[in-house]
């Protein structure tokens, strides 16, 4: 059965009770769940596909609830100061979220959440990763993404969609995706709320409704938002993006409490903010923020972004290390983090201003092992001209120490910034495919 429209903070608690419930009682249950580096793009179309979703299930749907996961575990949430400002505006509960947390723990997943008992719809990432995809990737049954498509979600998925295009935030496809279903909720719960109640009570209705649909409209416009320099960078913002932020924006004019004071520049500009506001967290919470990692032919690779630049992190790592030889640390830091990961090739991506204002990006590049090095040359060869590298050089930097024997690093100045790690990722496991074996 559909579950009654309701409100996104309603909709969270119910769907985190519901999840505890199914595996408490052995029940068949439907995941949406986002990509590792869980992105405001990953956690706000995880909740956009099952919000709507829920409340309008295909028929023969594996179940009528879908419960949105977000990929990390709960602790992670406070590294990520961009979700407190959006859930601020969608009047979501941090605390409601349902994380890596409130699934069963790798040892009991196949007795308490049993494959067969579970339905899962990818967003933001078309290939189900780690743990998780070392136990349900059998079970992914739908898709909505703007990566290149790795081939292992089936053609046929029959109720759910298989949409894999680019775009700048994978939230304007999904919003695209559920407008029609979601346009009819909102008629149908406009209209029921008039059938049964008079006067005043009919105005209050509406006004409830409108304000539950802004609340999910501010969510996926954050994202969007902030996937594409708030629709200004040409090299991102796509047709699909455009059409989102005009839908959602209208859903959120139609909210009285909202229209005369929203300004889409302001908003975006605050949780753009929030999301450069890492000066008071750890190097390692920084490194794996936003972090990214793959399997590939025997090796694997580490990728994280991060909002500030080399010297940031040199400066960062050399205050945590109480040593002048800030570039140094910084590498001591890098080294420790892939370790724990046992990673053979880490790479670390940074976005920053320059002084003029240039929007501008270094890449990092280390491998650790022979065949991570192999790769890692093949990379930097292949990918050199397409990524504009150039050699970074900052003095008592990164850039100056030699590698240990059998490791291979090199640091650039990236100057064809249109490149992220969209970008950058399949070139790497390219070069990892090549060489390894
Ligand atoms: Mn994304």
């Amino acid at each position: 059965m559909a579950l009654p429209r309701t409100s996104l903070h309603g909709f969270l608690a119910h769907t985190k009770s519901a999840l505890r419930n199914a595996i408490d009682t052995r029940q068949k249950i439907t995941l949406v769940i986002g990509n590792e580096s869980a992105d405001l793009d990953s956690m706000s179309c995880s909740i956009l596909y099952a919000y709507v979703r829920s409340m309008s299930p295909p028929k023969n749907a594996f179940t009528p609830l879908y419960v949105p996961i977000i990929n990390i575990p709960a602790s992670d949430i406070a590294l990520r100061p961009e979700y407190l400002a959006v859930l601020k505006h969608a009047n979501i509960d941090p605390g409601h979220l349902t994380t890596l947390d409130d699934l069963p723990a790798l040892s009991d997943a196949h007795s308490k959440l049993v494959p067969e008992n579970t339905s899962w719809i990818l967003v933001d990432h078309n290939a189900l990763q780690g743990h998780l995809g070392s136990i349900y990737s059998e079970r992914v049954a739908g898709v909505i993404d703007h990566h290149d498509d790795e081939g292992k979600v089936p053609k046929e998925t029959g109720n759910e969609p298989r949409i894999i295009r680019k775009s700048g935030s994978c939230t304007s496809l999904v919003t695209n995706y559920c407008r029609p279903t979601w346009d009819m909720l909102s008629e149908s719960a406009l209209s029921s709320g008039a059938a049964h109640a008079q006067g005043d009570g009919m105005a209050d209705d509406d006004a409830v409704v409108k304000g539950w649909d802004a609340d999910a409209a501010q969510l996926g416009l954050a994202s969007i938002l902030i996937d594409t320099a708030n629709l200004n960078d040409t090299s991102k913002t796509t047709e699909h993006d455009r059409e989102a932020v005009g839908y959602l924006e209208a859903k959120m004019m139609l909210c009285a409490r909202l229209s005369a004071s929203f300004d889409r520049t302001k908003f975006y500009n605050e949780i753009d903010a929030a999301k450069r506001d890492i000066g008071s967290m750890k190097l390692q919470d920084i490194l794996g923020k936003d972090y990214k990692q793959w399997d590939q032919d025997g090796l694997r690779l580490g990728v994280s972004s991060v909002v500030k630049n080399m010297e940031f992190l040199q400066k960062k790592a050399g205050d945590e290390a109480e040593t002048p030889s800030a570039g140094e640390a910084l590498l001591g830091s890098m080294a420790r983090f892939s370790k724990e990961r046992a990673l053979d090739v880490y790479t670390v991506m940074t976005t920053s201003k320059s002084s003029e204002g240039q929007f501008q990006r270094e890449l990092l590049l280390w491998a650790f092992t022979d065949g991570g090095a192999a790769a890692a040359k093949a990379f930097a060869h292949k990918s050199a001209e397409e990524l504009g590298l150039e050699d970074w050089h900052e003095s008592g930097g990164v850039g100056d120490a030699r590698p240990s024997d059998g490791q291979w690093r090199r640091v650039w100045w990236q100057r064809q910034v249109q490149h992220s790690r969209k970008r950058v990722a399949p070139l790497l496991r390219g070069a990892m495919a090549e060489t390894g074996h």
